[in-house]
């Protein structure tokens, strides 16, 4: 007898919203895939069920002015396919009034809208290393290049850093209010870095605005949840097949969503609570949850399933190892060192994870997520370390983690092919790697790296010698091997 798997389901919703009823009140700098999937669609069901005005601008600062340009010609409306295990459901987003980008337009357009009177959030994707921070201390890095640029010339700023002082101080010089920063990037405590950059970088430039950027802007913390992988050519062809629509701006993603805001907004906001966000006061102890348990057990999957073999998070959950060692680094590595509100249950959490990670439907590349882990490592396993550590207790999968971070990171993968390495601090790791040939010389080495790890580690004998043994298995019996001996 032969088994017919039945044919996906495929609905699609077009969205009810006449962008000509709204007013360009968000400024969103980073229309990247997962804005597109998540702050857009939520903005765009809450216009559905409200009379609301709150559009939103996009902005692009760096890539991404070709879909800048596409959004254009589309009427600044695209699709986002959901894809579920058995259903696609694909919707259209018509949140969107306008686009910007500086190469398109100019800086001074970008600046200037910002500091439009009715512009009242500025939201950001800007990814990790956005924030021009050092994520191991959570201040501005005030070497870091594009820092630098925008100290000498402010007014023609390039970090999105840059562009909401310069609107500030716009703002503030023709009496307009102060606008909300709310930075929705996987960042710990990401409104609480976002104001650190702003204010660490104004106080540079002129500190009576930045006294006045304090006492007038407010910086929500979020939690934002939804797996968005970067779309492909395959994604855009087989949306296209499904709706029937050619859309180069659309996304592709996960059913499931979360949105956990800190409800403090200086110029109002939108009721995003009708589209399922949560509003609470205290948003740390969520995304110290999502970002220990589910971005923490992801880079763990990313570098060892990369080094496995594995090309998606999917197809490292069809290893048992892999998915009893994630589930184990949830909840003893991750979940035992988190301070939750009562009535929140890890265990449910850690396993709706890994049902989630199990998505046959999503192609999450483990070398997308394996990306600028010298931004993620320090937040995503850098807090239940210093934890473990301070407790006596287990730490294993947190080591292992870092050895495959190591492993990943020297760009050559088991089978001697080269690894396309990503990340801010791929030229200190390939002079690490020419350097330093013994196995515990690179180790020391790159355990060195104070924007990543606390210098107390290297001083811990145990901890090296842990995370040494764990990188020596890596090299000499492999990933596979290395996440099953856990
Ligand atoms: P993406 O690669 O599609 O987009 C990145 C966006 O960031 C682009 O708009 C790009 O112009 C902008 N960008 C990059 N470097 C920048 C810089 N230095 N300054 C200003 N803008 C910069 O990536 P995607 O998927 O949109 O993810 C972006 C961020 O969103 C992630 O880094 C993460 O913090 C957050 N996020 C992503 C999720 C996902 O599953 N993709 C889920 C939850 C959060
Ligand atoms: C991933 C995240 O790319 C990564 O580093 O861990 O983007 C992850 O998909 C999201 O945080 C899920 O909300």
């Amino acid at each position: 007898m032969s088994l017919t798997i039945p044919p996906l389901k495929t609905t699609v919703i077009h969205s009810k919203v006449d962008q000509k009823r709204l007013n360009t009140r968000i400024v969103h700098i980073g229309f990247g895939a997962f804005h597109r999937a998540h702050q857009a669609l939520y903005s765009n069901e809450m216009l559905e069920k409200t009379q609301s005005d709150w559009g939103t601008c996009e902005v692009n600062l760096f890539s991404g002015s070709e879909v800048i340009k596409q959004l254009r010609l589309q009427n600044h409306r695209y699709l986002v396919a959901e894809k579920g295990a058995h259903e696609t459901i694909i919707k259209t987003i018509g949140s969107i009034t306008e686009s910007l980008h500086p190469k398109l337009d100019s800086k001074q357009a970008v600046v200037e809208k910002m500091a439009e009177e009715k512009v009242a959030i500025v939201s950001m994707t800007i990814t990790e290393k956005g924030y021009c921070v050092d994520h191991a201390t959570g201040q501005l890095d005030p070497n870091n290049p594009l820092i630098t640029h925008d100290l000498q010339h402010p007014s023609e700023p390039n970090s999105a850093i840059g562009y909401i002082v310069e609107a500030l101080r716009l703002r503030r010089d023709r009496g307009i209010a102060a606008f909300t920063v709310m930075s929705c990037d996987n960042v710990q405590e990401n409104g609480h870095v976002a104001k650190a950059a702003v204010l660490g970088f104004a106080i540079l430039l002129d500190k009576a605005l930045a006294q006045w950027i304090e006492d007038n802007a407010s910086f929500p913390c979020t939690m934002v949840d939804r797996i968005v992988p970067a779309t492909t050519a395959e994604t855009l062809h087989e949306i296209e097949k499904l709706s029937g629509i050619k859309d180069p701006c659309a996304v592709a993603c996960e059913p499931f969503r979360q949105w956990v805001i800190e409800d403090n907004f200086v110029q109002g906001r939108p009721d995003w609570e009708v589209a399922g966000a949560e509003f609470v006061k205290d948003v740390v102890p969520f995304e110290e949850m999502k970002l220990r348990m589910l971005n923490g057990s992801h880079s763990f999957l990313a570098y060892l399933g990369y080094l496995g073999g594995y090309v998606h998070i999917s197809d490292t959950m069809t290893n048992p190892a892999y998915r009893n060692a994630a589930f184990a680094m949830m909840l003893k590595a991750q979940a035992v060192t988190l301070n939750m509100p009562e009535g929140t249950n890890l265990e449910v959490y850690a396993s709706s994870l890994i049902e989630r990670f199990t998505n046959p439907s999503l192609k999450h590349q483990t070398w997308q997520i394996a990306m600028d882990g010298s931004q993620k490592i320090p937040q995503r396993l850098g807090p239940s370390l210093r934890f473990h550590l301070q407790q006596g207790s287990d730490y294993k999968w947190i080591a292992m983690g870092i050895a495959g971070w190591m492993r990943y990171i020297s760009g050559i993968d088991e089978l001697g092919q080269a690894i396309d390495v990503r990340d801010p601090l791929t030229q200190t790791f390939s002079t690490i790697h020419s350097k330093y040939s013994e196995p515990q010389d690179r180790v020391k080495a790159l355990l060195a790296i104070e924007t990543i790890f606390d210098p107390a580690l290297l001083k811990n004998k145990e901890f090296v010698k842990t995370v040494t043994d764990a990188y020596q298995l890596l090299l000499t019996q492999g990933a596979r091997y290395a996440v099953a001996s856990l």
